[in-house]
């Protein structure tokens, strides 16, 4: 594994929410998210990445997918291929239908995870050459074993994390580059992340596990001042983005775009 490479992000692409996102899947308990708020949040995201210097590319709403704006789910960018994933909740399955074309306009090689095998964007976290992979609801042995031989195929490597409780791997994890490494909840007490310079996120401030480097700037959603401070005690750039209308629906920062 090699921590000491410092990724570089060219593109984005994010999909614009849609109005049936009021019935999105959720565990959060905080209400139905307000559209016309996501709309706006959505646009200020963009904007954030924009000033990160990336190229966002932004997909049309898609109303046959309350979920569809959490584009994370449905591909992983490597420097070397793009992996289509097999998303593991039954409504977000045939969201992926479509991204392989808007995918090969970036990418030659082209991956796909196939069934039995399920795996959501959100259960990898990249780290230089090396991929964890969260086991979680989403993401079953099946998906995890095709993706680790896809990424050796392409001289990458992949490690699989039990998980327990959270919904994906970077709802609680955040890797900032430079072996830094945001973390919260259950895998606090996780073998695999003892290496990291582990920055603990306050049980009360959880939802901030999930930040977002890029380029050297980490946004952080807005609301989170113990995560902030942490995050630039470090020597980062912060940009805060309100994502509180994504969080209704269990969604954060990473979920909304694919970088690469
Ligand atoms: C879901 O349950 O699939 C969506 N409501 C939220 C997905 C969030 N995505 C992510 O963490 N990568």
């Amino acid at each position: 594994m090699d921590n000491t490479m410092t990724r570089q992000f060219k593109n984005a692409i994010v999909k614009r929410p849609c109005p049936e996102m009021v019935n999105g899947i959720t565990k959060a308990g905080l209400g139905i998210p307000d559209y016309q708020n996501a709309l706006k949040q959505h646009d200020l995201y963009i904007q954030a990445l924009e000033s990160c210097g990336l190229k966002v590319r932004v997909l049309e709403a898609d109303n046959r997918f309350p979920d569809s704006t959490f584009i994370e789910d449905i591909s992983v960018c490597t420097p070397h291929c793009a992996i289509i994933t097999n998303p593991g909740a039954a409504s977000r399955s045939r969201e992926i239908d479509g991204i392989q074309y808007v995918l090969s306009g970036y990418y030659y090689n082209l991956e796909r995870i196939e069934s039995p095998g399920t795996l959501d964007g959100g259960d990898i976290m990249m780290v230089g050459d090396h991929y964890y992979i969260g086991l979680s609801d989403r993401t079953n042995h099946e998906g995890a074993d095709q993706f680790i031989m896809i990424l050796e195929k392409y001289k990458m490597t992949g490690s699989k994390a039990k998980m327990k409780e959270m919904l994906h791997l970077k709802t609680g994890l955040s890797y900032l580059e430079n072996n830094n490494l945001l973390i919260a909840g259950e895998f606090v007490n996780y073998p695999e992340f003892e290496k990291f310079n582990r920055i603990v996120i306050d049980p009360d401030e959880a939802y901030s596990a999930n930040s977002l480097w890029i380029n050297g700037t980490v946004l952080v959603p807005k609301g989170y001042p113990g995560t902030k401070k942490k995050v630039e005690a470090l020597g980062y750039k912060v940009i805060e983005v309100d994502t509180s209308e994504f969080r209704k629906l269990d969604g954060g920062l990473s979920c909304l775009s694919l970088r690469f």
